[in-house]
């Protein structure tokens, strides 16, 4: 069965000031993404490669980040499920997001990769959906601000399996 490339949709979408792309291992998207992320005026960053699967885990949970930082957060999805029913993003909050009740929110936001519109303000930075076998990635700036930042994945269900990790900016 491979459901994979009609549910893959290369897209690279434009929030504010930080860039989103996806990348397939079975196309080449190299160029977009350049275009894209020079469109958005977005420098190469330090790159923090975070590795999920079907575990529903990030290998990494804890990303400390300079003030205005620039970084690069790349999601490897290692996994081997079906995007509609296994993919996995990073989200970036905002200090003082109500995180559970954005992750509720984004339970019916299919739409829109599970960034509700509601909550979209509440959002700093955000990948794409990565599918089995796919790769997404960030470039954003770190707070200015020092403190602790939730980050997740709006899947549904995975973050409450515990699918988040924090940014602390010092
Ligand atoms: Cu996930």
């Amino acid at each position: 069965m491979n459901l994979f490339p009609a549910l893959c949709v290369m897209s690279a979408l434009v929030f504010g000031q930080a860039t989103t792309t996806t990348t397939s291992t079975s196309t080449t998207t190299a160029k977009p993404a350049a275009k894209a992320a020079a469109k958005a005026g977005a420098k190469a960053g330090r790159t923090v490669e975070i590795t999920t699967g079907d575990n529903m885990k990030y290998d990494v949970t804890e990303i400390t980040a300079k003030p205005g930082e620039s970084l690069r957060v790349v999601v490897k999805n290692t996994g081997a499920m079906p995007k509609i029913a296994m993919a996995h993003n990073f989200v970036l909050l905002k200090a003082g997001t109500d995180v559970a009740e954005f992750t509720k929110a984004a339970f019916n936001a299919r739409e829109t990769d599970f960034i509700p519109p509601t909550m979209k303000d509440a959002v700093l930075a955000n990948t794409a959906l990565a599918g089995a076998g796919e790769s997404v990635e960030i470039t954003f700036k770190a707070p200015a601000k020092p403190g602790t930042y939730t980050f997740v994945c709006s899947f549904p269900g995975h973050f409450a399996l515990g699918m988040r990790g924090t940014l602390t900016v010092k």
